[in-house]
């Protein structure tokens, strides 16, 4: 077996299929966690694929989509994207540990890796903070560790 250690470049979108889960739910910050995944998919080179954007109403619905693309065998490696902000909910602690045990779960038993680009943050200004399209953008982060543990699991 050649070593499972992947490089970041190496780790191409040629030939690869993503699908992208995404809550409506904050959707100021989530819109812009969605176009920083899109923007670091178009910049890889050897992309043909058109991405899957599959919408859903919160973070607590993210696993259930994310385990039907997941298990339907077309995805190299499904991103779930939300936000979770503490300061607006009560049940953040429901909401954000069900999400990440849900999609942790998917991944699990499907083996395709899911990738968790939901913030979890105390307030608005830290989602923002991660969400800018200049740098640190958690979308564009999401799709990094989606192509290099889509090149890590082809390795295995
Ligand atoms: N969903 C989120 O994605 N983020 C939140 O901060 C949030 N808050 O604050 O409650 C939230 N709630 C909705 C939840 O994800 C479900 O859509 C809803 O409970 C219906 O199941």
């Amino acid at each position: 077996m050649s070593s499972p250690e992947i490089s970041e470049s190496e780790a191409s979108a040629r030939g690869r299929t993503v699908a992208i889960v995404a809550a409506r739910f904050n959707d100021l910050i989530v819109s812009s966690l969605l176009k920083g995944a899109q923007a670091a998919w178009s910049a890889r080179e050897g992309v043909s694929e058109e991405l899957l954007v599959v919408r859903v109403p919160g973070a607590y619905e993210l696993p259930v989509v994310a385990r039907q693309l997941a298990g339907s065998g077309r995805y190299d490696a499904v991103i779930a994207l939300g936000c979770v902000i503490r300061g607006d909910t009560p049940h953040f602690d429901y909401v954000a540990g069900e999400c990440a045990r849900g999609l942790q779960l998917a991944a699990l038993e499907t083996g395709v890796p899911v990738i968790f680009g939901v913030l979890t943050v105390e307030t608005l200004e830290q989602a923002l903070e991660r969400a800018a399209l200049s740098a640190g953008n958690k979308g564009g982060e999401s799709m990094e560790a989606a192509l290099e543990m889509a090149a890590v699991m082809e390795r295995l």
